[in-house]
């Protein structure tokens, strides 16, 4: 049976590859495993009948042959241990790539996610400008840290993993801020992982659904 995610009937992105389900339409695509979305609207998404799915009330969901998960990071693990293509062979390598998919999430994503939540919602407090400073900073710290642990090498550990992939999507949403602009190697590490034809599949997918939600207007 092909799995079943869920995403944004209308994502307030406008389908620039920022909401979460893009994590795991790329996972899907880089092990080549064919899927089916179930796209929801803000009220569906909040309905009993989607909570049974995400107790949170959010998306990306995923269901194939009556497993029922929620959590990009745990979607994607799945995909990545049931088929070929995003962890290594050896167990120790595994076990690292495992480690940059973590790291992405619990370390680098949560300054970035409040940074970013800010600079949208909190411009109008007084307080905004002075702790902006410190959010700044707080990401900057992150990504110099992880262009150092890059280095020169291509992606996190050896061979594109999972970890890469989680990381590229976390680092995405700095996109349109400038913050990435002082780091060449980690601007050159996305647009390495953008460039892979399976993301570039799950971009289009993305934004289709998107592009056909403003048709219908
Ligand atoms: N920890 C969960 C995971 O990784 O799966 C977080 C899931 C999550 O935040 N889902 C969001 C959601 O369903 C969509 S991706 N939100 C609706 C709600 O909570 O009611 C987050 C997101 C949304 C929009 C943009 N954007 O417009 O740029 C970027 C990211």
């Amino acid at each position: 049976m092909k799995p079943t995610i869920t995403a944004f009937e209308r994502s307030p992105d406008r389908g620039r590859g920022l909401a979460r389900d893009i994590r795991v339409r790329w996972a899907l695509e880089e092990v080549g495993q064919p899927y089916d979305v179930r796209l929801v609207s803000f009220t569906q998404m909040k309905e009993p009948a989607h909570r049974a799915l995400h107790p949170f009330g959010q998306i990306p969901t995923y269901e194939q042959d009556g497993l029922a998960l929620f959590e990009s990071g745990s979607i994607i693990l799945h995909i990545a241990e049931n088929r070929p293509g995003l962890l290594p062979q050896d167990a120790n390598a595994r076990a690292r790539a495992i480690t940059w998919l973590f790291a992405a999430l619990s370390t680098v994503e949560p300054p970035i996610v409040e940074f970013t939540m800010a600079l949208l919602f909190e411009r109008d407090r007084s307080w905004y400008a002075e702790r902006q400073i410190m959010l700044e900073e707080r990401v900057h710290m992150r990504l110099r840290d992880l262009a150092a642990a890059l280095g020169d090498a291509q992606w996190l550990d050896g061979a594109f993993s999972v970890g890469d992939l989680m990381m590229v999507t976390v680092l995405r949403r700095l996109e349109s801020s400038g913050l990435l602009n002082t780091y060449p190697t980690l601007r050159a590490y996305i647009d390495r992982a953008v460039a892979r034809p399976a993301y570039q599949r799950a971009f289009a997918d993305q934004l289709a659904v998107f592009t056909q939600s403003e048709e219908k207007g």
